[in-house]
């Protein structure tokens, strides 16, 4: 042990002084630095050099007023925000959020899990968060169009294909990435893959929308694997309904797996005999396009709505949650372990408490960290940037191949740093992983 070795406890302390009332953020960091602070002090060239400190602070962090007219001509200001985390080991890159509930905490706590997330993609990647605090359900299509192209004209002061690439995250999809990336090519009067998940007519690249939720499927299907099993005939909850949980459905169901909920903000649905394809297809035009809500499956299909629940009481073998942050309290995962889940996926960015965490992790089933099982989204979006760059355009299938390549690598890599008495710790492994690479980017640099 180092003689300058620090404990987590140290560390935290100064990190909650120094970001006062950030819970979302300081849950963020304590995760990760469970692992790091031991690592670190074991290679005390981190320490040397404050890499931990440097880590956790933001590059810069830019917020703007978004003023934007409703239908009735009345004004609104929202907030915008993007926070440039670091981009040691390449631009800066990261979705957008929009959503009521968008904070300097929840984007703190985002751009920090991207740092791990995008070195894990192997890809030349370094990482931001950003959003605002608008609330698309129920604007008209104008008024949504209004917001974004007022959101750009800011934003497009602070990104560009080599400095900051969007993309999207709750709230924000190909819809709201096309009227942003068409305000941006006005405003620079240049055609150039500054926002990734755009349309495919326009520089967006073939599995972005379908790649976070089958990556998520697939890193599932690599830990049964290295377990000897498979994701066939295994029952499946998931939680929202969404861009994310509706692509690790498809892929779920596509590799034999029964899926029986899916939920949105106001409720589950429990479909016993299964979502099929047919079912899937209806649950994806409902949300995309007719902007509608969950329930209006249950009435359809005459299954159980739980009005205000969360799938995690639900018997099954397998977890998904694909919603949002803290979706999965203390209870909800003992709940989920007692009923016989032997494995969890997190499709959602830290969808897991920190006590939760500990109960599945003691209980010692398969457990997928965000940073891990949703690298898939952005991993597409680096290869988006690829195809911009030297102006082309890849198949579906050479897409599709690339990103299981990538999330098998991903798996590889949490093994190898995660393994111990016959237990392989992704957790543990995700965050030393992404580390590695980062950090020794920044020692590199020198102090920058
Ligand atoms: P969407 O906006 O497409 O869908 C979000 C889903 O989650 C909806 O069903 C929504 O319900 C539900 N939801 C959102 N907020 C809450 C809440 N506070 N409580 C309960 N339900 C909620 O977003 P995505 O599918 O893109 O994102 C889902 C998660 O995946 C997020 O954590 C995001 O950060 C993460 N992620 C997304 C990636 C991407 O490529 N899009 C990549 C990696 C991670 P409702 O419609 O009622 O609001
Ligand atoms: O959380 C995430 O990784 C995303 N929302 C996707 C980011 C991206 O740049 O594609």
């Amino acid at each position: 042990m180092a003689k300058e070795a620090i404990t987590l406890e140290e560390f935290m302390k100064g990190l909650r002084r120094r970001n006062p009332g950030e819970t979302e953020f300081h849950q963020a960091v304590k995760e990760v630095m469970t692992h790091l602070v031991p690592y670190a002090n074991e290679h005390p060239k981190y320490l040397r050099v404050k890499i931990l400190e440097r880590l956790t602070e933001p590059d810069r962090i830019i917020i703007f007023r978004v003023c934007w007219k409703d239908d009735k001509g009345q004004v609104r200001t929202n907030r915008g925000y993007r926070i440039q985390y670091n981009n040691c080991i390449g631009p800066y890159k990261g979705g957008l959020r929009f959503h009521p509930s968008v904070n300097l905490s929840i984007l703190k706590f985002l751009g920090f899990e991207q740092i791990f997330k995008n070195s894990l993609t192997s890809l030349p990647m370094g990482a931001a968060k950003g959003g605002a605090d608008f609330n698309p359900k129920g604007k008209s299509e104008d008024e949504v169009m209004r917001f974004c192209q007022s959101f750009m004209t800011e934003l497009a002061k602070h990104i560009g294909e080599n400095i900051d690439v969007p993309a999207g995250d709750i709230g924000v999809g190909t819809r709201e990435i096309s009227y942003m990336f068409g305000q941006y090519k006005r405003l620079t009067n240049e055609f150039t893959g500054a926002l990734t998940g755009k349309g495919l007519e326009f520089g967006g690249s073939e599995i972005r929308k379908e790649a976070t939720g089958f990556g998520c499927a697939y890193f599932m299907e690599e830990m049964l694997k290295y377990r000897g099993e498979s994701l066939r005939g295994k029952t499946c909850v998931l939680s929202g309904s969404g861009n994310v949980a509706q692509y690790t459905a498809l892929k779920l169901i596509q590799m034999g797996a029964k899926v029986i909920t899916m939920s949105d903000s106001s409720g589950f649905v429990h479909d016993p005999d299964g979502i099929n394809e047919e079912k899937l297809n209806y649950i994806m035009d409902l949300k995309n396009i007719k902007r509608g809500r969950i329930s209006q499956y249950a009435k359809k299909y005459k299954v159980d709505f739980h009005q205000g629940g969360k799938p995690w009481n639900i018997p099954c073998q397998l977890a998904f949650p694909c919603a949002t942050q803290n979706e999965i309290n203390v209870i909800d995962a003992k709940e989920l372990i007692q009923n016989g889940c032997s494995g969890i996926a997190e499709g959602a960015n830290m969808p897991t408490t920190i006590d939760a965490l500990e109960v599945l992790q003691n209980a010692k089933i398969l457990f997928a960290p965000g940073k891990a099982s949703n690298a898939g989204g952005v991993a597409v979006s680096g290869l988006e940037m690829t195809q911009n760059s030297i102006r082309m355009a890849w198949s579906h299938q050479e897409l599709e191949e690339r990103l299981r390549g990538i999330i098998a690598r991903i798996h590889e890599k949490c093994v190898i740093y995660g393994k111990g008495d016959g237990h392989v710790d992704y957790v543990k492994g995700a965050n030393i992983a992404g580390f590695v690479k980062v950090a020794d980017a920044m020692l590199a640099y020198g102090v920058v």
